[in-house]
């Protein structure tokens, strides 16, 4: 064991210091010699690099998420609804796409995997994301953006001449989370303008947060306008909701669709 001289004593308490002036919760922890200071040093760096990660993804979301309103992140669409299309990626993004297309009148298309009725939905347009390329496994948020950047072209097509996209998605599953924000890029390439509306999963879909999150900040890399609904500030075991899912779905439609509205005429609602 080797003891620790007064310099380097010195430069321990002074980190101590910088923890402790962060506000950072922490532990000392001795060590035997200069490889396991060196070695928890390299991990100390880690963790704090993964600390700023998440406090920055934090305060990326919190700008959005509490208000649940529209974020204006470059300009709001200042023209009329004309040449507007809804695109809905995957199962919740679709069904509150066709809801916003019967309510506001726009051309509606699908995007989603074949296995889940694209086939099926009454939308003018309607695009196939191929999974079954990969092995027929469920999707997950690379594949379904992978297969989303493989259909870029017939997209290029359906969205041709429309100044703006609205694009819908539930993130935190598969399709929606990795797709939505490929197609996205794709459509703000094209100089289009892209406003995204999202859901955040409710509170008792724990797992699916973070994949919501990482899709928000992708969206937004792309996104001219964020509309976001949070299912979580909906529910909880204390408050329940007042009716059935699919009539709070039916509201939530038309929450988004009153704020698109509002997002639309020249201000965050
Ligand atoms: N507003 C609304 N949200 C929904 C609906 N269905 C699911 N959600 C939310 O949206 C999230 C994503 O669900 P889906 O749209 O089914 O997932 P997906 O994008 O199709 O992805 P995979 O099915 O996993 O490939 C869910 O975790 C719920 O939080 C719906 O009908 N309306
Ligand atoms: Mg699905």
């Amino acid at each position: 064991m080797q003891r620790a001289t007064p310099v380097q004593m010195r430069k321990s308490l002074e980190i101590v210091e910088a923890f402790k002036k962060a506000g950072l919760w922490f532990v000392p922890m001795p060590v035997f010699d200069e490889d396991d200071f060196n070695s928890h040093a390299a991990k100390i760096t880690e963790k704090l690099e993964e600390m700023e990660r998440r406090a920055n993804l934090a305060e990326s979301i919190k700008q959005i998420a509490p208000s649940n309103v529209c974020y204006r992140q470059r300009h709001v669409w200042g023209g009329d609804m004309n040449g507007t299309m809804i695109i809905g990626v995957g199962g919740a993004g679709c069904a509150i796409a066709e809801q916003l297309g019967r309510t506001l009148g726009h051309d509606v298309l699908a995007v989603n995997g074949a296995e889940n009725g694209l086939e099926e939905k009454a939308t003018r347009h309607r695009l196939c994301l191929d999974m079954n390329s990969r092995g027929g496994r469920l999707p997950t948020v690379e594949t379904s953006e992978a297969a989303a950047g493989e259909a870029a072209d017939e997209f290029r097509k359906i969205i041709a001449g429309k100044q703006r996209v609205i694009i819908v998605a539930g993130l935190g599953g598969a399709t929606g989370s990795g797709a939505a924000p490929k197609l996205a890029g794709i459509a703000r390439a094209l100089d289009t303008h892209v406003t995204a509306v999202a859901t955040f999963p409710f509170s008792f879909e724990k797992q699916r947060r973070p994949v919501a999150e990482a899709a928000l900040l992708k969206l937004k890399e792309h996104a001219d306008v964020v509309i976001l609904h949070d299912h979580s500030t909906s529910s909880s075991t204390k408050n329940p909701m007042p009716e059935s899912l699919n009539e709070y779905f039916d509201r939530i439609a038309n929450e988004l669709g009153a704020k698109l509205v509002t997002s639309s005429v020249g201000g965050a609602a």
